[in-house]
């Protein structure tokens, strides 16, 4: 089933569709269908969290779209960095509308939808939108429950809706990413599972951040790591071995929220998933 069939009902009524996704895996982690969905709409991708990628890989995205003709923009919701962006596309893409209005004596309403996989940030980029906590947020995966108006009263209305996610976002490589991201719930995948492709995937990019953190050389394989963050964190089983399962829960944690600095996990061009080339 389309995951953004619960959303349908809606999109007749918006001028804009933004499409969340996540800075560190900007490709992997896009709505399924949802140049279809969003028909003759105006569409804006919002790559979030941009504030944990490294800044030259989103810059290298931002570029590639704009080759492409897809109108992207970075933000960190959280700190409420590259609104003005978004605000002028949000702008531009329902000038039309607006001057129509404005013919017709009348001001509004210009309505957006955000869209998006969980816990990409659309709930927390509408609350920074419109300068208040109108919308619940949360470091989990589900925190939005059903599609919610927040109307500012600034002339733009905005539709919070709930993550959606295809069975492609769950398999492979892909899944154990978004996994770690914290985007899929914990149990998809066994977070031992999740840490072998984010160490894989990161020093695939030579990105040795975990390497470095815990003190270790960039190619111990991921038993030596997580045997070096249980002994660090003190998971130790009655029995005096790693309690490897929380060493590697706690390890996924860190890395999501960016304690082990930044990431991109994935580049244009390198192919596997759809526009990265
Ligand atoms: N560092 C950082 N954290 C962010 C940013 N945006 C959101 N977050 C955090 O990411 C988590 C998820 O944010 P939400 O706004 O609840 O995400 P959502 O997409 O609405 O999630 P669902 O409703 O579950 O689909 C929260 O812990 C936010 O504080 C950002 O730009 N940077
Ligand atoms: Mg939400």
């Amino acid at each position: 089933m389309n995951p953004l069939l619960n959303i349908r009902p809606y999109l007749k009524l918006v001028d804009v569709v933004v499409e969340v996704v996540e800075a560190r895996l900007p490709a992997s982690s896009r709505c399924p269908g949802i140049e279809e969905f969003s028909g003759g709409k105006g569409l804006v991708r919002v790559l979030n969290k941009a504030d944990l990628a490294l800044p030259p890989a989103t810059r290298e995205w931002l570029e590639y779209y704009k080759e492409l003709g897809i109108t992207a923009v970075a933000v960190d919701a959280r700190q409420g960095r590259g609104l003005g962006g978004l605000r002028a596309v949000l702008d531009q893409m329902s000038a039309r509308k607006r001057e129509r209005l404005r013919r017709q004596g009348r001001q509004g309403p210009l309505r957006a939808v955000v869209v998006g996989i969980p816990n990409v940030g659309k709930s927390s980029l509408i609350n920074r939108l419109v300068g208040r906590a109108a919308t619940r947020t949360g470091d989990r995966p589900g925190i939005t429950r059903g599609p919610q108006w927040v109307r500012p009263g600034d002339g733009w209305e905005l539709l919070d809706t709930p993550g959606v996610f295809a069975p492609a976002h769950r398999k492979g490589r892909t899944g154990a990413l978004l996994t770690a991201l914290g985007c899929l719930p914990e149990e998809t995948m066994r977070p031992e599972e999740a840490v072998e492709e984010l160490l894989g995937a990161l020093r695939e990019h030579n990105l040795f951040v975990v390497d470095k953190a815990y003190g270790l050389k960039g190619n111990e394989p991921p038993e030596v790591v997580l045997e070096a963050v249980g002994r660090r964190r003190g998971l130790i089983l009655p029995g005096g071995g790693v309690d490897v399962e929380r060493a590697a829960s706690f390890l996924l944690r860190e890395f999501r929220r960016g304690a082990l600095g930044k990431a991109t996990l994935e580049r244009p061009g390198e192919g596997g998933s759809p526009e990265t080339g």
